[in-house]
């Protein structure tokens, strides 16, 4: 089941349905040499979601700005690899949505508790734009907040949920997006808590 966003935004709901259990194992693998942590903000506000990164590049933001590193800083060593469920599953659902090249080297681990949230904001860090990002929810569903090309216009919603795969590029790819604050509840498989997943080509 797939439902169109707008022309080059694509949300797959259920895609990951069958391979959930895999993903998250492979993802608790990755967190215990890269563990979670909060980040800072270029202007030394402390992020709500706490992140961590596999593949050749990491996304993090420090004192010094937002970038991509080889290395995780907290550990001096190359981040985790990324698993080849992560990357195949990043792919398969890129194809799908009209992507052919795509060749993902890092993918951005959040785990949001409840009240955690991600303002608005464009993703614009990365070298090429003509390439998709990818994003897997797991465990609690959140309100996506989809917007324009200036911070200041209007946004709509959506819902994203356990096991749900959206895949954005082209046009859509500097959209101002986010996610509304997560609500406190429980769910069967993550528990108190969502995952998200964003699997983009950095380099
Ligand atoms: C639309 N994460 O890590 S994923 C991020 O749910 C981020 O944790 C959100 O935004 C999350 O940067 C949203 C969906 C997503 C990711 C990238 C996009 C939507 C996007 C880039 C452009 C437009
Ligand atoms: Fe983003």
């Amino acid at each position: 089941l797939s439902s169109d966003i707008s022309q080059h935004a694509t949300l797959f709901h259920q895609f990951l349905a069958e391979d959930d259990d895999a993903l998250l194992s492979d993802i608790r693998g990755v967190l215990r040499h890269s563990p979670l942590r909060h980040i800072q903000t270029p202007a030394g506000h402390k992020m709500s979601v706490k992140s961590s990164n596999c593949g050749e590049y990491g996304w993090l933001s420090d004192s010094q700005g937002y970038r991509y590193q080889k290395t995780d800083p907290m550990t001096e060593a190359p981040w985790p690899e990324m698993p080849s469920l992560v990357r195949n599953k990043a792919i398969e659902a890129a194809v799908l949505a009209g992507f052919d090249d795509f060749r993902p080297d890092s993918c951005l681990i959040n785990v949001y508790l409840p009240g955690a949230k991600m303002g608005l904001h464009q993703d614009k860090d990365e070298t090429d734009f003509t390439k998709p990002i990818v994003s897997f929810s797991f465990g609690l569903s959140v309100n996506f907040l989809w917007g324009g090309f200036k911070r200041s216009q209007k946004y709509q919603k959506f819902q994203l949920q356990h096991a749900d795969a959206l895949v954005w590029g082209g046009n859509d790819r500097l959209r101002y997006h986010g996610v509304q604050q997560l609500k406190d509840d429980v769910h069967p498989i993550t528990g108190r808590c969502r995952i998200n997943l964003t699997i983009r080509q950095a380099g």
